[in-house]
């Protein structure tokens, strides 16, 4: 029978039927042979097929196609990358301007792994209770800079509900996810919407040590008003998967509109003469954040290229 993932440990998976229950559940081993090139064979979002075991534990013997799935490479170049969940239908990124503070680069490498992986995404800032003027000011800035993009942004305060009812209605019915750096209030917000999952969270009185997290493994809850959302651990810093250097302007909105515009059509918006995408930055209508952000992960890419090439 059908089942959906909704957690993971690694060897043991939490599967649910579609009646509702709950099974513990392991893979056969056949699904060790995609670890070749993920460290997870099944991640939280999969649909999969199970076999009913004495005891009511489930053997999962077969895995649905997935609609797209997040990923992440740890930094250190390695091959395999972590499937973080998958079948997502829209991915929150929690964003902070302070307390801690998220930085452009972080976005863009989260916004690039959704563009690359079709995964929808909207942007999230929390906290807005704790907003001075000067973090009103970077908040303003990062808004208008995201939305000239294409890209929806919110603002709520997790803790006090400004903004909370508006992001419901962004959740109701669908599978989303919530992602983000350690402590910008994931969890908080997902037990904001629906207290009685309560979730583990930093606590106020914050004696966690620094980068220590407090979500430790994604997981797949319920909302009780229709649709689940995938709480996740938080991400300090991840690598780009693999993507040639030519494919990375493609997941910049606004750079791939105007790759027409370059004199050279390989233009890779670097050194070429008559590119319209330095043009643009010159100009001020592409973000000197964006386009630093996009010969970053240009390098990267060409990086990853040569180390793999090296086998
Ligand atoms: N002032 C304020 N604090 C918040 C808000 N949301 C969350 N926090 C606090 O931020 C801290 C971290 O919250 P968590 O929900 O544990 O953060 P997380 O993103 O789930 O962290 P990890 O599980 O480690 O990835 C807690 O002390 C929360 O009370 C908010 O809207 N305003
Ligand atoms: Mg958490
Ligand atoms: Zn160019």
């Amino acid at each position: 029978m059908k089942g959906l993932v909704t957690k993971s440990t690694g060897s043991w998976y939490t599967v649910r039927d579609e009646n509702g229950n709950d099974y513990k559940a392991r893979i056969r081993g056949k699904f060790r042979l995609d670890q070749i090139k993920h460290t997870n064979p099944l991640a939280v979002g999969d649909y999969v097929e199970i076999d009913l075991d004495k005891d009511d534990i489930a053997v999962i013997t077969d895995i649905h196609p997935r609609q797209n799935y997040l990923i992440r490479r740890s930094v250190n170049l390695s091959k395999k990358t972590h499937i973080i969940a998958s079948n997502i239908e829209l991915a929150f990124l929690i964003a902070t301007v302070s307390n801690p503070r998220t930085s452009t680069g972080f976005i863009d490498r989260f916004l690039v792994t959704c563009e690359a992986y079709q995964i929808p995404i909207m942007l999230v800032f929390n906290k807005l209770d704790e907003w001075q003027e000067e973090e009103k000011e970077i908040h303003e800035e990062m808004k208008g800079l995201y939305e000239s993009i294409g890209y929806e942004t919110m603002a709520v305060s997790a803790l006090e509900g400004q903004g909370m009812d508006d992001l419901k209605s962004k959740l109701i019915d669908k599978v989303s996810l919530v992602a983000g750096h350690s402590g910008v209030g994931k969890s908080t917000l997902v037990n904001a919407l629906s207290p009685d999952l309560n979730l583990k969270t930093k606590g106020i009185s914050g004696f966690n040590k620094k980068g220590q997290h407090t979500t430790t493994f994604a997981q797949m809850y319920e909302w009780p008003f229709g649709g689940y959302i995938i709480d996740t651990p938080g991400i300090k810093e991840f690598g780009l998967v693999d993507m040639a250097k030519e494919e990375v302007q493609d997941y910049f909105p606004e750079i791939f509109a105007l790759k027409e515009e370059c004199k050279f059509y390989n233009c890779i918006h670097t050194i070429e003469p008559k590119c319209a995408v330095r043009k643009a930055v010159e100009d001020g209508d592409v973000a000197t954040s964006r386009y630093e952000s996009y010969l970053t992960f240009l390098e990267e890419a060409e990086a990853y290229e040569s180390d793999y090439s090296k086998g």
